[in-house]
């Protein structure tokens, strides 16, 4: 099998960073040496079909990124993003492994609802892939078939307290899946807002002409944020399920974490890029020629983006420092601003929901480094080792050790990295969520299971690098 030889790096793992070579046999990473190890007589440098210089650069464990959705249906359209163009947009961005969500929607089958998913994935994707399952609406069927996918290496599951009548459980179905939860080891994922209170929120805003995209963040309030997050705790609590929170990004949902891990449970929350970056403020204050201030809708997520004033992102910031966040992933979500976006032209609440981020995580969150918001270990453990461990992925996944999958980013501090059309920006989408924004660092190369499919500012992998992962149950739980 061909040998691959990184050398002249420094390898920053969550644990700490060391001048080190490591080599790569076919896919799996065999040794990480002091630099410029002779082993047997032989210097590694000649005996290797390929090195890479990586000197003054840092090599880093594949992104992972556990929040992604593909295709998504929604709001009568669908994520602009297939399989195709949003693993290869990751991969360009040093994510090497997507954890996407197979859908159920209500009175469809589980088992249908993941095979579809696998259709859709299956050969097309550019980075090695896994799944969570959407309960669209805990049924009979449901609470049968999920004890069934942990064979299948589809270990957690996530539920909505929001959307009803798409996505929606109430608390009793609720209570009964994290029973499943408890008695399997799956984890439960929660989307926590109160949807029935937002509903009415939301059609009061529009009665009264209010129908901006900025509306749709009025409506969705941090109190049903943090309500929702407080009873997935207690519901968590009472079954003994362990519980992780999506896309956090309320400071009061966090204080409800933090007080939850206080107690001893198994909760865990992630936070997104959106949230610590952009603000309902900017939201208000968006406007383009072309869209007026319909051009908020670029922003339209939920959870919304939250008031910078009220002080929700310095406090998230400060979460993933002490760890009252765990981990960061994208919620990926793309759609486009024509023929998607603009069905809530007049009415917010028919704006398809999401942000298109899969690209620019590694970056983005390598700026809070630059920034000094957080460490260059805790960016390895926000974005690759936590999300690893917390998913079942560890040991092949989120670190660079002999047996691991060579799964390796080399991370240039030198680079510089300009994000938006026509610059840094390989997404489906006709605009960037992140336009504007420049970084001060650059993915140099990227490499899935010891092939190079990212080379300096060249895309060399295939559709269908990417194969399909099983996961084993959180190695995060106490
Ligand atoms: N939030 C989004 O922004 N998009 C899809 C679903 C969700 O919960
Ligand atoms: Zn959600
Ligand atoms: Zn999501
Ligand atoms: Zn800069």
């Amino acid at each position: 099998m061909a040998t691959t030889l990184i050398k002249g790096g420094t390898v920053v793992t969550a644990t700490g960073r060391s001048e080190a070579d490591v080599l790569i046999d076919g896919e799996t990473i065999v040794a990480v040496l002091a630099p410029g190890s002779v082993l047997l007589g032989t210097d590694l440098s000649a005996g290797v079909d390929t090195v890479i210089d990586a000197s003054g650069k840092y090599v880093i464990p594949g992104g992972v990124d556990a929040h992604t959705h593909m295709e998504l249906p929604f709001g009568g359209t669908a994520a602009s993003d297939t399989f195709e163009t949003g693993t290869r947009a990751a991969a360009w961005g040093g994510t090497t492994t997507i954890i996407d969500f197979a859908v159920q929607t209500y009175g469809q089958k589980v088992l249908d609802g993941l095979a579809a998913w696998h259709e859709k994935a299956a050969g097309n994707c550019a980075i090695d892939y896994a799944f969570h399952q959407i309960i669209g609406g805990v049924d009979d069927d449901s609470l049968a078939v999920l004890p069934t996918l942990v064979d299948e290496g589809i270990t957690s599951f996530k539920l909505f307290m929001a959307y009803p009548g798409v996505f929606y459980s109430d608390d009793a179905q609720i209570l009964k899946a994290m029973q499943v939860s408890a008695e399997t080891g799956m984890l439960t994922m929660m989307h926590a807002e109160n949807g029935p209170v937002i509903d009415v929120l939301a059609a009061q805003l529009v009665e009264k002409g209010k129908t901006d995209p900025y509306f749709h963040g009025i409506a969705r309030a941090w109190q049903a944020e943090e309500e929702a997050t407080h009873r997935a705790i207690m519901l968590s609590n009472l079954t003994g399920a362990p519980l992780y929170v999506v896309h956090v990004s309320a400071k009061q949902a966090v204080e409800q974490l933090a007080w939850a891990r206080d107690n001893g449970q198994n909760v865990f929350g992630e936070t997104c890029p959106q949230y610590l970056y952009l603000s309902l403020e900017e939201q208000l204050g968006a406007s383009s020629e072309e869209w007026g201030a319909f051009e908020g809708s670029k922003w339209v997520c939920s959870t919304p983006l939250r008031s910078r004033e009220e002080g929700h992102q310095h406090h998230m910031w400060q979460a993933l420092r002490t760890n009252d966040i765990q981990m960061v992933s994208t919620d990926h979500c793309p759609f486009c601003m024509k023929g998607q976006k603009e069905l809530g032209l007049g009415d917010f609440r028919k704006i398809p929901n999401g942000i298109g981020s899969v690209e620019h995580r590694m970056d983005l969150m390598y700026q809070g480094v630059v920034n000094g918001q957080i460490s260059l270990e805790r960016w390895v453990e926000l974005t690759s080792t936590t999300p690893a461990r917390m998913f079942g992925l560890y040991g092949k996944k989120g670190v660079i050790q002999p047996g691991a999958d060579a799964d390796i980013v080399v991370y240039d501090p030198n680079g510089h990295t300009s994000i938006g059309l026509g610059k840094t920006h390989h997404m489906n989408m006709d605009h960037s969520a992140w336009e504007g924004f420049e970084i001060d660092g650059h993915v140099d190369t990227v490499l899935s299971r010891g092939k190079v499919v990212v080379d300096g500012n060249q895309y060399i992998g295939s559709q269908g690098d990417g194969k399909f992962v099983k996961r084993g149950l959180s190695q995060y739980l106490i």
